[in-house]
């Protein structure tokens, strides 16, 4: 059984077998968690990143999709890149963020990670609203078979906290 846990603070700070980055399809860096992942990492995660650009990923990451790299100095093993959807009113894209949850956990059980913080995908510069990005994080977890023990959200802000205690205080479905 995976235990869902929640935490308010500092993605960078948590000492788990990887951490999950909200990142963009460039993989070289960006705000919000991603310029916090690169800025603590340093140079070993940037360099990992480049060389995965430079091999598989020519084109980039798609959106909905996970890779792993080195953590550097983050107090974490992986970093587990994957890039949410922007958010559109006019178009429902909760099946390609519900794909990171997925994807990550499936990358996460290839390198064996048995602890594993997600930021609150898509829900800070891409615009997703923050109890929908809650619920389809939860949602997906729940429903992903894996062998990690435990994912911890990890959130910023009070308004994120009660938005993933909401989420997590819903029955699972069945
Ligand atoms: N620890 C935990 N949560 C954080 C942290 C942190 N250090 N920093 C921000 N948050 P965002 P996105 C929260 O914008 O929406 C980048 O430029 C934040 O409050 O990091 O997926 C990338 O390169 C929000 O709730 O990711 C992409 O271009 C959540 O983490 C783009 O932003 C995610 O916010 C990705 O945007």
């Amino acid at each position: 059984m995976t235990r869902l846990t929640l935490v308010r603070g500092d993605i960078t700070e948590q000492a788990v077998d990887a951490v999950v980055n909200a990142a963009n399809s460039s993989l070289l860096g960006g705000g919000g968690v991603d310029g916090a992942i690169h800025r603590k990492g340093g140079p070993e995660v940037l360099a990992a990143c480049r060389a995965l650009r430079a091999s598989h990923y020519g084109k980039g990451l798609p959106t909905g999709q996970a890779v792993a790299t080195p953590a550097g100095n983050l107090p974490a093993r992986w970093v587990i890149h994957t890039v949410g959807p922007r958010y559109l009113a006019e178009e429902d894209r909760s099946e390609l963020l519900a794909s990171c949850y997925r994807r990550s956990l499936e990358v996460a059980d290839e390198l064996g990670a048995r602890t594993v913080a997600f930021p609150a995908v898509s829900t800070g510069i891409y615009g997703w609203p923050l109890d929908d990005g809650a619920r389809v994080a939860v949602r997906t977890v729940r429903a992903t078979a894996t062998a990690v023990d435990e994912v911890r959200f990890v959130v910023f802000d009070e308004r994120a906290h009660r938005a993933f205690e909401s989420a997590l205080a819903e029955a699972p479905e069945e």
